[in-house]
């Protein structure tokens, strides 16, 4: 038996490690609250919003339609508050002042998108509307005049609706029209713009978009057209990609990549084989779709994605498999075809096996990856329902992204952020933001993985799809009430500016009130 006083003093050293092991993976905070590690003072700090979503003026100045506009008035109880875009924040007309925003946050970088109806009006490039591309010259020129870099995304999901009518991103032919409106971007802003993203998630837009329904088109061609959406998706990317390579970038000098998304998924019991491989077969089905392709070594589907579906298929009786084959060339015409990794990222799920559950469609991505996903119950949820709140889990998806790709090209956050329900004293986004944001520091500094930039989703509160003006992202406030729709900082614009300042993650800088937010 050992004596209570060696016990009482291995009690003290256990506590002391556990003190100093648990400081280790969690947050070391210096007496003044801030965080130990620092971001590097050319790493890109930005804020993002997408075109659909802030700038109204859905018929002025020769714009053409949207399939979101077209939809959305023919069926105006699809979101939930049946609103639409038509006026959203209205950003067409208010741009100067959210140029003002942006730039008393002190970020040097703003992730917009281009509306490409906005542009070419029928979806071709037979006729161009010179006032939409006069719009978009105002805004960028006046985003340099504030010494704000922009970050342009030629596609975040508003696809002309007279391209919509032929078939959308399911007819192979989009690959020419998307390549032909590029030509058309980056000939008339391509001066000015030097980062490019092509499309914007690839995997939500055809997830939503053909397997959910929940997102415009609403194709409800679950399992077939979701793969086939996908597929043109990735040769329109890379078609993009080599005309900006070969055309643009001799004399315009800039960047291209591609914006892909993931939740990361956790085993729901990490000593059970099954669930963690539940877990990887979640990532590779909805990440390594898009990413292997164009990050690997091979390119390609990946091998798991490949045989899944193909076994699937045959099973279900398809005379080939519903996911398109690509040719030897067409591989290698993707493979490389971006200069960052722009990763979108929110929650994190656990993941287990499942052969079938309700709500799945069969055939449909839910059902070929075989996965239940649930919500761990001690992550809060302070909006939108699937958005759950598990800082670690950007950490481990960078790390996962890292493990499969390497660091040939760094990792940009091109999206990150919170929903809640609305007013100005959003403690749950200054916690999330500081949580997220340090475990990005400690994916960079203790795990060695490349990320060269990071912006926040988003400016203000916006028009958020299917869920319309229902919950609310942003660090500005809209009164969506008013017709200036008046906009106003809230706490966590203050806190993300003050990080902006130091670098660093000053965990004090506002004080979140420990009764009013469980778990944050
Ligand atoms: C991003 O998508 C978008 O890029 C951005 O436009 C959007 O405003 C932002 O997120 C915030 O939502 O029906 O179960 O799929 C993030 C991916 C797409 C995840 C929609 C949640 C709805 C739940 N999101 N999805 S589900």
């Amino acid at each position: 038996m050992q004596s209570p006083s060696r016990v009482a003093h291995i009690a003290i050293i256990a506590c002391f490690s556990l003190l100093f092991i648990t400081k280790g993976v969690n947050t070391i905070v210096s007496k003044n609250g801030l965080s130990n590690y620092s971001f590097p003072d050319k790493f890109m700090f930005g804020v993002a919003t997408a075109a659909f979503q802030i700038e109204g003026a859905w018929n002025e100045d020769g714009k053409g339609e949207s399939m979101w506009d077209t939809y959305l008035h023919k069926h105006p109880n699809f979101t939930v508050d049946h609103t639409n875009g038509d006026l959203a924040a209205d950003s067409y007309h208010k741009y100067k002042q959210d140029i003002i925003m942006i730039k008393s946050l002190g970020v040097k970088y703003y992730r917009m998108s281009m509306s490409w109806p906005r542009i070419l009006p029928n979806g071709t490039d037979h006729y161009i509307n010179k006032a939409g591309v006069r719009h978009y010259r105002k805004v960028l020129l006046e985003l340099i005049e504030a010494k704000i870099t922009p970050v342009v995304t030629l596609y975040h999901w508003d696809l002309p609706t007279a391209l919509m009518d032929l078939g959308g991103w399911t007819n192979p032919k989009m690959v020419d029209y998307f390549e032909d409106y590029a030509r058309v971007v980056f000939s008339l802003f391509g001066d000015i713009v030097k980062i490019w993203t092509s499309i914007n998630e690839l995997h939500v837009h055809c997830y939503n978009g053909y397997d959910l329904n929940n997102f415009v088109p609403a194709m409800k061609s679950h399992g077939v057209g979701f793969y086939l959406c996908s597929h043109y998706m990735l040769l329109g990317h890379a078609r993009v990609y080599h005309l900006y390579d070969k055309e643009f970038r001799p004399k315009q000098k800039g960047k291209i990549g591609v914006t892909l998304d993931a939740f990361y998924a956790e085993p729901k019991d990490s000593n059970n084989k099954e669930d963690v491989d539940a877990a990887e077969r979640y990532l590779q089905m909805h990440l390594g779709l898009y990413a292997h392709p164009i990050y690997s070594k091979e390119g390609d589907y990946p091998a798991l994605v490949r045989e899944r579906i193909d076994t699937m298929s045959k099973i279900q009786g398809y005379p080939r498999s519903r996911l398109p084959v690509f040719t030897p060339e067409e591989v290698e015409m993707i493979r490389g075809t971006s200069d960052f990794f722009g990763l979108n990222h929110y929650t994190t799920i656990l993941a287990s096996p499942s052969s079938m559950e309700p709500g799945w469609s069969v055939p449909s991505l839910d059902h070929d990856t075989g996965v239940k996903s649930d919500q761990d119950p001690k992550w809060p949820i302070p909006g939108a329902d699937w958005l759950a709140v598990y800082p670690p889990g950007l950490r481990k998806l960078v790390n996962w992204i890292t493990r499969n790709y390497g660091t040939r090209v760094p990792i940009i956050v091109t999206e990150n952020g919170v929903s809640d329900f609305g007013g100005l004293n959003d403690y749950v986004r200054v916690s999330y933001y500081n949580k997220y944001l340090y475990q990005l520091l400690l994916a960079m500094h203790e795990d060695g993985c490349r990320v060269d930039g990071y912006f926040a989703w988003t400016l203000m509160d916006d028009f958020e799809w299917s869920d319309g003006y229902s919950i609310k992202f942003g660090l500005f406030h809209v009164d969506f009430n008013s017709t200036e729709k008046k906009r106003t900082p809230k706490l966590s614009a203050l806190n993300y500016r003050e990080i902006m300042r130091t670098r660093r993650i000053n965990f004090n800088y506002i004080k979140i009130p420990s009764y009013k937010y469980k778990n944050l």
